[in-house]
């Protein structure tokens, strides 16, 4: 199983600031620990971080052909852009998002994503496990 692990605007301030809201760990942390549990597993992740919208899609694109699943963090793009809906229903890999924090919890603005519906599932508020789960699913294939 390849798997693509996106993380958007943002996260790698990871670690810095608001360790109440998003945990402790760095998103160097946080990307051993999955490539970790992906090696035990027989997987193969391409993890990419990027802050740009136009480079989140680009990721997404080049995963066609080599990825059979994608775990996303879209970050504050989840609320916003259509531009990424679209390359997660285009590109047509089972997809999950994952968010650290309880999206439905806080603001207003934060509990519509616009991917989610092109997704196959959605965790939040659990942290850096949830993506751990969401990896967990794909190589499950339960999914
Ligand atoms: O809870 C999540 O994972 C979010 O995707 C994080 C986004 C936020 O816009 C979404 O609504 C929910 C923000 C990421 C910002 O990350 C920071 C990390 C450290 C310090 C400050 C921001």
């Amino acid at each position: 199983m390849n798997i693509l692990i996106l993380h958007g605007p943002n996260l790698n301030l990871l670690g810095t600031r608001e360790p109440e809201v998003y945990g402790r760990l760095t998103l160097d942390e946080i990307n051993a620990r999955l490539e970790a549990y992906a090696a035990a597993h027989g997987a193969t992740l391409r993890i990419v971080q990027s802050n740009h919208e136009g480079a989140l899609i680009d990721a997404l694109h080049q995963a066609r052909g080599w990825a059979n699943g994608v775990i996303l963090n879209p970050g504050g793009y989840t609320h916003t852009s259509v531009a990424l809906r679209d390359a997660v229903s285009a590109v047509g890999l089972p997809a999950i998002e994952v968010h650290l924090s309880n999206i439905h919890a806080r603001e207003p603005f934060r509990h519509t994503s616009l991917i989610a519906p092109v997704c196959v599932g959605q965790i939040s508020g659990l942290g850096w496990l949830g993506y751990r789960l969401a990896l967990e699913a794909l190589l499950e294939s339960r999914v």
